[in-house]
């Protein structure tokens, strides 16, 4: 089973989209292994997202991605990371495949309702970022 990290950006939370997306992540075969709820600080989102840093949408992103409550969710699945980033679709909404959770949820590149990782080296960093080890513990 592989791991992945899910956000469910500012935007998608402020528009009671969560519920949706947690049941479709559900339908597509993941498990929620660990699951919270959190405002962050503009210098956590910094943190979060350091390997974007010097890239022209960095500050709109950290501004937005600490605009309000973020549900962030380690999961599981085989093949999570490719398939996760199959049904959340293009970065940009307007790219997206019909059906998936950008082109449902999302209005511009900018506040696009979803994160996920890139790389199993990205979801190991980003899981370790928001959970403390016995939160994704084998038997949590
Ligand atoms: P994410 O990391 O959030 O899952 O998104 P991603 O891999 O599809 O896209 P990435 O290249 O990692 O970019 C991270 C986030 O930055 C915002 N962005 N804005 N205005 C722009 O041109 C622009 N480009 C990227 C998006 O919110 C993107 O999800
Ligand atoms: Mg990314």
């Amino acid at each position: 089973m592989e791991r992945t990290l899910s956000i469910v950006k500012p935007d998608a939370v402020e528009k009671n989209h969560t519920g949706a997306i947690i049941a479709r992540l559900e339908q597509e075969g993941f498990i929620v292994r660990a699951m919270k709820r959190v405002h962050l600080t503009r210098a956590e989102a910094e943190g979060f997202y350091a390997e974007h840093r010097g890239r022209g949408f960095f500050d709109e992103l950290c501004s937005f991605m600490s605009r309000s409550s973020i549900v962030i969710m380690a999961l599981e699945r085989e093949d999570a990371i490719a398939k996760y980033r199959e049904v959340i679709g293009a970065t940009n909404p307007a790219n997206a495949a019909e059906g998936t959770i950008r082109k449902l949820y999302a209005a511009s590149v900018g506040e696009n309702a979803v994160h996920g990782s890139d790389k199993p080296e990205s979801a190991a960093r980003e899981i370790a970022y928001f959970f403390a080890g016995y939160e994704v513990s084998p038997r949590a």
